[in-house]
């Protein structure tokens, strides 16, 4: 016993301040998970004489409003790998998981206290985020066999500690191409799955380009019939969603608690409406379809009307099945789009997301067109330096970081890669955690920088397993990136934890690429 209280008075030693876990020779017996933790939690306080264990009496308990999404997502992944009931009761009625209220404030609106006690692992939140943020973390202290679809043997232990935690950024995003290679709603789900793992709350459909128009637009029928039939490769069939399949996507999506931002890249990346629509073309005939992977050679007609009540019925429409408060207009290579023409076009559209209650997004290109200060800039550039973007980041313009040299995932990890494309540069594991958010425009600091987010282009990718490939180990990286104290960015004490997420890969079937530079866990 006076060992433990010994480990237990060592482990104590945790700075508080910058909240790391301080790992000494003591802690190193700590229980492994509590070390293993991505994103990196602002505070872990290791309880080594506690440890918690789920049971078949154990239940889930909500003990305050809106925690029964979360509650249903934790009882979702456990009673499959538990065999356990796991019933999720109103009101706090002993052994198990309480999910609560009642959060230090400096948990904010999507932070969470974890406290693990012999009898219960307690969640407290001000919000469904903070509890969906709380069993992120939970999953994780939990044996990576916890993750599996059929039954394992337990003992389900979660190491004693007390945990307290909130976002450095509130946005935490992937982005996923379904136009270049279409995905079915499960492939899509799935991701969706993956990705809330790792406290990923914004999840970017990228849902027409020049190959493909993916979403059902009951005014514009042949915009899916046509544009929708095809993609890069030539595969042909019924390749898109129709609006019910979107609003499902939409609802899983929120019942892992991430929003959905629907993107219709315009007035460039519109080839596909325009193969289905002969009036959308200046020339006034459709364009064949394009199954190739160039990009900048299409624009929409900016000088006719018709033009606008394309986008119009587009932005209606979706604004209407879309529940979150974002709707990307696209913007980027807009090549063939002369430079006045864009202005025109942007001075057009950007009045109309607004008018169907939306904030827009849009690629950067499009920031230099408009003095709004609630619009979101999403930078894709390699560079450090875009004047458009630091001069609005100066108005007070939130930027979502998307460096494509550091987060694209479809860049190759090195020169053996099949999968994905170079242009922005070879995107090694470290290369990907190597830059902090905050400091890597000029003129853009902390202050001005709405989160980080991985965009994902399926020019070269065609399976989840492809999926998986290019976003795993990187996503989580830009995750870490988005959550965690830009006190602990430090590569190697994060290798290991991210190399300790490969059991849990293992056990869920996610085919992660092994870079040679992560100490993968056994
Ligand atoms: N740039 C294009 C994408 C895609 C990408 C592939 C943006 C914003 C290259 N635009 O990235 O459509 O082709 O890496």
């Amino acid at each position: 016993m006076k060992a433990k209280r010994l480990q237990a008075a060592l482990a104590a030693l945790v700075i508080a301040g910058s909240g790391v876990l301080v790992t000494n020779t003591a802690e190193a017996a700590a229980p492994t998970t509590l070390q293993e933790l991505v994103p990196q939690p602002v505070q872990v306080q290791p309880r080594p004489d506690i440890t918690f264990t789920l049971t078949a009496a154990s239940k889930i308990q909500l003990a305050t409003r809106d925690a029964r999404k979360p509650a249903e997502l934790l009882a979702k992944v456990l009673r499959p790998s538990t065999g356990y009931a796991l019933p999720i009761t109103d009101g706090v009625s002993g052994a198990g998981v309480v999910l609560t209220g009642g959060a230090d404030p400096k948990t904010g609106p999507e932070g969470y206290q974890l406290d693990v006690t012999p009898e219960q692992v307690v969640i407290r939140a001000s919000s469904p985020a903070g509890h969906f943020n709380g069993i992120a973390t939970l999953r994780q202290l939990l044996p990576p066999k916890a993750e599996a679809k059929t039954r394992q043997p337990g003992p389900w232990t979660v190491p004693g500690a007390s945990i307290l935690d909130h976002p450095r950024y509130h946005h935490r995003g992937a982005m996923l191409d379904v136009s270049r290679h279409f995905f079915t709603p499960d492939q899509v789900k799935r991701y969706v799955d993956q990705i809330a793992a790792f406290k990923i709350n914004y999840f970017h459909l990228h849902l027409s380009d020049d190959q493909g128009w993916r979403l059902e637009i009951k005014s514009w029928p042949e915009l899916t019939r046509i544009g929708g039939s095809t993609e890069v490769g030539g595969r042909t069939g019924k390749l898109f969603y129709t609006q019910d399949q979107y609003r499902d996507i939409v609802a899983h999506a929120a019942s892992r608690g991430i929003t959905v931002i629907p993107e219709f890249d315009m007035p460039g990346h519109t080839n596909a409406a325009q193969a289905s629509y002969a009036e959308l073309n200046c020339d006034g005939k459709k364009r064949p379809l394009y199954t190739g992977t160039e990009v900048g050679f299409s624009s929409l007609c900016i000088n006719n009307d018709i033009t606008y009540k394309f986008v119009e019925d587009v932005i209606r429409e979706v604004s209407a099945i879309t529940p979150g408060l974002y709707f990307h207009i696209g913007g980027d290579e807009a090549l063939s789009t002369p430079d006045a023409d864009y202005v025109t076009f942007m001075n057009r559209v950007l009045p109309i997301v607004e008018k169907y209650g939306k904030t827009t997004v849009g690629w950067h290109e499009f920031i230099k067109t408009t003095k709004d200060t609630t619009v979101i800039p999403q930078f894709w550039g390699t560079t450090t330096t875009d004047a458009n973007v630091a001069a609005a980041a100066q108005r007070g313009n939130k930027v979502l970081m998307s460096p494509a040299n550091r987060i694209y995932l479809d860049m190759k990890y090195d020169k053996n890669t099949k999968l994905g494309l170079d242009w922005a540069g070879l995107v090694e594991v470290r290369d990907a955690y190597s830059w902090n958010p905050g400091a890597y425009l000029n003129g853009v600091t902390e202050a001005n920088v709405r989160g980080v987010e991985a965009p994902l282009w399926t020019e070269t990718i065609r399976t989840s397993a492809d999926i998986e490939y290019m976003a795993f180990p990187r996503l989580p990286v830009a995750a870490e990136l988005g959550w965690s104290p830009a006190a602990v960015h430090d590569w190697d004490r994060f290798a290991p934890r991210l190399g300790a997420q490969g059991p849990r890969w293992k056990v869920q079937g996610v085919n992660f690429y092994a870079s040679t530079q992560v100490p993968w866990k056994r």
